[in-house]
C-alpha cells in the first residue's frame, strides 16, 4: 500500500486550504471542502474492506451511493490541516442509498465529516447531472462577497451583472452567473436543498450574509472561480460609493463571448 499522504488529490486539498486560509476566506473553523474520489482513485492507498466506522448523514442520496468523498472535518481549522491531515480531514464511503458514511481514513480524534455535508453531497448530485466531470464543491467566507450582500440588491440578474462588470474576465470565468440564496439557517438539510437547487444553474451560489459555495472539476478550477468573484466583489466594494464613470458595457460583453468562445447566462446581458 502506498502512504495516502502522498495520494495527488491529498496532498492538492492540503495546498488548497492552506491557500484558502491565507486568503483571509476561512477564519477559525469556517469553510469545507468536499472531493469526490473513485473507489479506483483509493485502491492503492486504502484497504476498501476496512471500515474505521459508520457516521448517519441524516439525509438520502441514492445517486451517490458507493461513491467516495475527501471532506473537511466538522470544527477544524483549515490553519491547522497542513499539520495533521488526518485529523482534519476524512474520507468516507456513502451507503444505505447515502444514508449512512462509511470511515476510510481520518477524522483521528473521533470526529466527523462538516456540518455543512448536506449542502455538499446535495450539491455534487445537482452538479454531476450538468457536468458529469464535477468532482470539487468549496464553501468559504470571501469577505469581500459577503459585504456585498449587505448592500447590494440580491437579485441575481443584478448580482451578477454587477461583477461581471467588475473585471473583464467574469463574464468569461463564470458566464451561467452567481445564484444567490437568502439568509437560511446553515448546517441544515434545507439550505442544502436550497443550495443544490441553484446549483442546477451556476457553479456559484451566494449564501447571503455567510459566504460563498463553488463547484468544479477540480480544487484549481473551483479555487479559481471563487478568487475571480471576489476579486470582482473587491472592486465592487472599492467604488460602490463613488460615482460611476465607466463600465463594461453589454455590447463590450458580447465581444468577450465571441472572443473566448464562451455564452452567458440566456436573459443576463442586453
Ligand atoms: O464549517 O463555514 O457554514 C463552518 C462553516 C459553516
Ligand atoms: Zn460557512
Amino acid at each position: 500500500m502506498k502512504d495516502i499522504l502522498t495520494a495527488p488529490y491529498l496532498v492538492d486539498l492540503v495546498r488548497t486550504l492552506t491557500n484558502m486560509y491565507a486568503h483571509g476566506w476561512d477564519e477559525r473553523n469556517g469553510g469545507n471542502v468536499s472531493v469526490l474520489l473513485h473507489e479506483a482513485d483509493l485502491a492503492d492507498y486504502l484497504d476498501l474492506d476496512h471500515v474505521i466506522r459508520e457516521i448517519p448523514t441524516g439525509f438520502a442520496a441514492p445517486e451517490l451511493e458507493g461513491c467516495c468523498f475527501l471532506v473537511t472535518g466538522t470544527g477544524k481549522y483549515f490553519k491547522n490541516v497542513q499539520y495533521d491531515p488526518a485529523n482534519n480531514l476524512g474520507i468516507v464511503r456513502l451507503i444505505d442509498g447515502g444514508k449512512t458514511a462509511q470511515l476510510l481514513w481520518g477524522y483521528s480524534d473521533g470526529g466527523k465529516f462538516t456540518s455543512e455535508f448536506p449542502a455538499h453531497m446535495m450539491s455534487h448530485v445537482a452538479r454531476m447531472k450538468v457536468d458529469p466531470e464535477n468532482r470539487v464543491v468549496m464553501h468559504c467566507h470571501p469577505a469581500n462577497l459577503l459585504a456585498m450582500t449587505y448592500v447590494h440588491d440580491l437579485d441575481e440578474i443584478k448580482f451578477t451583472r454587477t461583477l461581471w462588470q467588475m473585471c473583464t474576465e467574469c463574464i468569461v470565468v463564470f458566464p451561467d452567473g452567481v445564484n444567490v440564496v437568502p439568509w437560511m439557517l446553515c448546517g441544515t438539510n434545507e439550505i442544502g436543498e436550497a443550495t443544490a437547487k441553484k446549483m442546477e444553474t451556476a457553479r456559484l451560489v451566494v449564501w447571503s450574509q455567510h459566504g460563498i459555495y463553488g463547484a468544479g472539476k477540480d480544487l484549481d478550477e473551483t479555487f479559481g472561480l471563487i478568487e475571480t468573484a471576489e476579486k470582482a466583489a473587491e472592486i465592487y466594494m472599492k467604488i460602490a460609493h463613488l460615482p460611476l464613470v465607466n463600465t463594461i458595457t453589454d455590447a463590450q460583453m458580447h465581444e468577450l463571448e465571441a472572443r473566448f468562445g464562451v455564452k452567458a447566462r440566456p436573459g443576463y446581458l442586453a
